[in-house]
């Protein structure tokens, strides 16, 4: 329910944020166990710019959308106010066992939760403190904002796509959009939102004996190249509707990650963006497509960046 007088919330940036774990392997944080080399500098770069960014962007909450917190039945909303734990990569134990210890804005995620059920979405909060937060929502949130001095709210993939198709998963993703964009606005919150996964998503199935050796790393194959450049100039063009209109296919013919539909509730979210998204570095990662960018709906402090 909307309070009088409260001024009313908006999105105030949506960032596209990968999460290879690697990522913050190479940044060595302390939070993290493993120790590396490097590695990655052109997203790690590009991630830094965005951090400053943000830095300078008045926000109360990071909204993540993540595509490895995967739920079979219904949305569901992290609802607890903090979190602590440690998160291990279960492909990647040897990159990422991170010591998290994060907090929750649950008024809001309650209230997305809520405007997300009345429109007819299946939902539910998660309340178990034992709870483990995936590395999707760690390793965006982390290089966003290194140093976690904001709340966050992560939302779970429903895996539609995989149940059904890609399409309903579009259109699904694209309601809960409306729902969050709704509830922000009611909250009279500013909100960062985040979506929080690769582009092109084949992968190779070996490492390299040492994983930051850049000698090794290349996009999978040419095809998946071609599709991320295409999607990245639509992008540039601020076309992002007719970008949301062909992710299905782009999702099916690249095994993209956009399945988990965190892109397309983004950009319902933020009624489809028709200005030039901000981009801050694209690079492979073990054969995947990554790319770092930003929507920010105020003309006076969008940039070009690259
Ligand atoms: O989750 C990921 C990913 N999306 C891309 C690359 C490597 C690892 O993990
Ligand atoms: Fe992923």
């Amino acid at each position: 329910m909307s309070r009088p007088f409260m001024a009313k919330g908006e999105i105030v940036a949506g960032c596209l944020a990968p999460h290879p774990p690697h990522l913050v392997y190479a940044d060595n944080p302390d939070q993290n166990e493993a120790y590396s080399e490097g590695g990655w500098e052109t997203l790690r770069w590009g991630y830094q710019r965005l951090a400053r960014k943000l830095k300078n962007i008045d926000y109360d909450v990071m909204v993540v959308f993540t595509p490895h917190w995967q739920t079979y039945i219904g949305t569901h909303f992290l609802g607890l106010p903090n979190f602590k734990s440690k998160s291990v990569d279960p492909i990647f134990p040897n990159l990422f066992r991170f010591n998290y210890d994060l907090t929750v804005d649950v008024e809001l995620s309650e209230a997305m939760h809520n405007e997300a059920a009345a429109s007819g979405i299946i939902t539910k909060m998660m309340r178990n403190p034992d709870f483990r937060v995936d590395y999707g929502t760690i390793v965006s949130c982390h290089l966003l904002n290194p140093e976690w001095d904001k709340p966050i709210v992560t939302i779970s993939s429903n895996r539609n796509a995989h149940y059904y198709s890609a399409e309903v998963m579009n259109e699904q993703a694209a309601a809960l959009g409306h729902a969050c964009r709704k509830a922000i606005e009611e909250s009279g919150k500013k909100v960062v939102l985040v979506s929080s996964h690769s582009l092109s998503h084949r992968h190779f199935t070996t490492e390299a004996p040492l994983p930051e050796d850049m000698s090794r790393e290349h996009i999978y194959n040419h095809s998946n190249y071609v599709w991320d450049m295409k999607l990245i100039q639509m992008m540039r063009d601020g076309k992002m509707k007719e970008v949301i209109d062909i992710l299905p296919e782009f999702t099916e013919q690249t095994i993209a990650e956009t399945d988990a539909g965190a892109f397309t509730w983004m950009m319902s979210a933020m009624e489809y963006p028709d200005y030039p998204a901000e981009i801050y570095g694209y690079q492979s990662v073990i054969g995947t497509g990554n790319l770092v960018a930003s929507w920010d709906p105020s003309e006076a402090s969008r940039e070009l960046v690259l």
